[in-house]
């Protein structure tokens, strides 16, 4: 029997950190184990791999008689084709859903920081279990991407502590390296835009049908500008395809620490001044620190709750 760590559908360079990474250490404790990446991983995942060199090994399928990692997602919904029972543990730092409760079978940690890839480097410190240099360089390029070069104000002081110990492992680990990164996930294909930007995911709350998109770029102002046409009837071909009621983008400069909020109706303008307190006006509005989609969500799930408990 093997534990298999997986994630979420197309997972991130976090998710693909903490599915390698955990593995390793499952190994390394004596549990047999592998990774299976679903879908396709982020490009940032293959700028990563190709600047270091590092060959990805995932497993094609998730088998019958395989027990279950969920790393980077709590999500068993994804998992509604698995039996249950062969779900052993969950590792995550998204926010739960008011409701959302695990069988206690599962051993379960979430914690609400900067990247799920801090999670799996502390338990290598705790059990004081050697780390691979490619373990160390995704999870720590993990951390860093998850958490905007740890300028979101997610970042908790476990995700600077964990990058410290991930940058004295190895020499390869330098902050000079994310520039580069940054850049490199920047250049965009007209192509593969609406892909990037991750908008097909309808959330209800609030008695709404809300899509999110994110982009997550270096000098965001001058790309916004330049795909101008091509975001607004991006946004407009999402509309036409799902029953949405709320659109917007979340669009971070990932270099400059701010975002750009970008939508193209009034509807959702009135929604974002209402709920978010922003000050959208002609569809876009500029903060003057990062905040992250899943921060978004959470106060979104905060005012969802307390408008339910009326
Ligand atoms: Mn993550």
């Amino acid at each position: 029997m093997t534990r298999v760590v997986t994630s979420y559908i197309n997972p991130d360079l976090d998710g693909i950190a903490c599915m390698y990474a955990y593995s390793e250490f499952l190994n390394k404790t004596g549990i047999k184990s592998s990774y299976c990446i679903i879908g396709n991983a982020k490009e940032e995942v293959n700028i990563v791999c190709d600047i270091f060199n590092i060959k990805l090994n995932s497993k094609k399928t998730i088998d019958e008689e395989d027990e279950i990692v969920i790393v980077d997602n709590h999500d068993l919904n994804n998992f509604k084709n698995h039996d249950t029972n062969k779900i052993v543990e969950i590792i995550d730092h998204h926010t739960v859903y008011n409701g959302v409760t695990f069988p206690s079978h599962i051993k379960v940690q979430i914690d609400i920081i900067g990247a799920a890839a801090t999670i799996v480097t502390e338990r290598f410190i705790k059990e004081n279990i050697d780390i691979s240099k490619e373990a160390a360089i995704l999870l720590y390029y993990g951390i860093i991407s998850n958490s905007i070069n740890l300028k979101s104000s997610v970042t908790d002081t476990r995700d600077i502590n964990a990058c410290k110990w991930l940058e004295s492992k190895y020499s390869e680990i330098t902050k000079s390296k994310i520039k580069e990164i940054f850049i490199k996930k920047s250049q965009i294909e007209d192509s593969n835009l609406r892909k990037v930007m991750e908008i097909e995911h309808t959330i209800n709350l609030l008695g709404k049908n809300i899509n999110i998109g994110v982009l997550e770029i270096a000098n965001v102002e001058e790309f916004i500008k330049s795909r101008t046409k091509q975001i607004d009837s991006i946004l407009n071909e999402v509309k036409n395809n799902y029953n949405t009621d709320i659109i917007f983008i979340n669009c971070i400069d990932i270099l400059n620490g701010y975002n750009i909020i970008l939508c193209n109706d009034k509807n959702t303008e009135k929604f974002l001044n209402e709920f978010f307190k922003f000050n959208v006006q002609n569809g876009i509005y500029k903060t003057d620190k990062i905040i992250l989609r899943k921060e978004l969500i959470r106060k979104l799930i905060k005012l969802d709750n307390e408008y339910q408990n009326r």
